[in-house]
């Protein structure tokens, strides 16, 4: 298989939970959306040979390499897209893109405040020859949020004040579930912070359109250790003999200032018992309020303050009318879409961006800004007082 004028020639790194909703969006983006060019799924990398071609035939890729190397050094390869933990994101997007790749990286872009620095300048010299690059907080393509922040943007709830944020999941409170990489400072860079706080980060400034500027945070780790994970572990993964140490946070709150003047109040952790996967966010403005529940995705409630009082009241929108971002591809009015789609999108508008030779957003810039208000919130955490992101 070959890239051609009017294809894209996808290799991707990973292949666990992540590789297999990307493979998925790269297969479903072209049946359902008219796009300038094709995805070919040309190629999965890993190391473990069988894993792999196993990997190829159950997610639809054409082929497999041995490495990320070999796929940057082919020349059949046009965009590389990275979906293995963040340890490994800066080698790969820097290779990538100093071979004149495009790069759709999963998030958080990197580990360290450093190391994104590194990949949004490698990702700034390549866009200087039409090579683009695009970190992956897919939850942007969730049409209700991306409605949310066009009714932020149209001015229907007024000057946004407040900002709440959570992201509540349940999956280590056993104190006996086992160490995968995700607990692991060397391989995730942080825990339940990185993870997942970086997410309600990104939203929160996707949907106000403002950044924070300042934040006072607290990390704790509840469970100081755990039984070692057998290989491959996943969310659910099986525990090993031995014990290790827990190096990232379980649990993030932290408060911020944004750059307008809005307060945020930040949470994120892996201990709230019966939430699965809940993304809540709230926006009050000086005209109305936005809420949102990851968990009841297709739903976003909006209160218009202009409204007569007697009758004024949040209201449930059902996000699925072709009016509504990204719906007019799908089903009729009223069927629901799903986690999956947000990957389809993601897709749709990295494919469009590149035709058009523009920029796909979130860029690695706006992956570098995520990160460091991640490392404020550690340093914050760490010194007790209140940092400030430098623009
Ligand atoms: C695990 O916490 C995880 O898979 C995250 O890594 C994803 O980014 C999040 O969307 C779902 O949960």
């Amino acid at each position: 298989m070959s890239a051609t004028q009017d294809t894209l020639s996808v290799g991707m790194v990973g292949y666990a939970f992540m590789g297999a909703a990307h493979s998925q969006a790269w297969r479903n983006a072209p049946r359902f959306f008219d796009l300038p060019l094709r995805p070919l799924m040309t190629a999965v990398a890993g190391r473990d040979a069988t894993r792999v071609a196993r990997a190829a035939e159950v997610l639809g890729w054409a082929g497999t390499a041995g490495s990320y190397q070999e796929l940057v050094e082919r020349d059949d390869i046009d965009l590389v897209d990275i979906c293995t933990p963040g340890d490994t994101h800066a080698e790969i997007a820097i290779a990538a893109l100093e071979a004149g790749k495009h790069v759709l990286c999963e998030k958080p872009l990197a580990n360290t405040v450093e190391e994104a620095v590194a990949m949004a300048e490698a990702a700034e010299r390549a866009a200087a020859s039409g090579v683009r690059a695009m970190v992956g907080f897919t939850y942007r393509r969730v049409p209700a949020i991306a409605l949310a922040r066009r009714l932020v943007a149209e001015g229907r709830i007024g000057t946004v004040r407040h900002v709440r944020a959570q992201y509540l999941q349940d999956w280590i409170s056993d104190p006996e579930a086992p160490l995968s990489w995700r607990l692991q400072k060397e391989r995730a860079g942080s825990g339940a912070l990185g993870d997942i706080g970086a997410h309600i980060v990104d939203l929160a400034q996707f949907i106000t359109g403002d950044r924070i500027g300042e934040v006072s945070g607290h990390l704790e780790t509840f469970v100081k250790e755990r039984p070692l994970a057998a290989e491959h572990a996943g969310l659910s993964g099986t525990a090993s003999s031995g014990r290790g140490a827990v190096t990232v946070d379980d649990a993030a709150m932290f408060l911020a200032r944004f750059a307008s003047g809005a307060l945020g109040v930040f949470e994120a952790t892996r201990f709230a018992q019966g939430r699965k996967n809940a993304i809540r966010l709230e926006v009050n403005g000086s005209r109305g309020s936005l809420a949102f529940d990851f968990e009841d995705m297709n739903l976003l409630h909006f209160h218009d303050a202009d409204e007569d009082p007697a009758t004024a009241g949040f209201r449930r929108i059902v996000v699925t009318e072709p009016e509504h971002p990204y719906l007019a591809a799908w089903w009729p009015p009223g069927h629901l879409i799903g986690y999956e789609h947000g990957f389809t999108h993601q897709v749709v508008d990295l494919v469009g961006a590149i035709h058009a030779g523009e920029d796909p957003t979130p860029t690695f810039a706006d992956g570098l800004q995520v990160q460091r208000v991640l490392g404020a919130v550690e340093q914050s955490s760490h010194k007790r007082t209140w940092q400030e992101i430098p623009a």
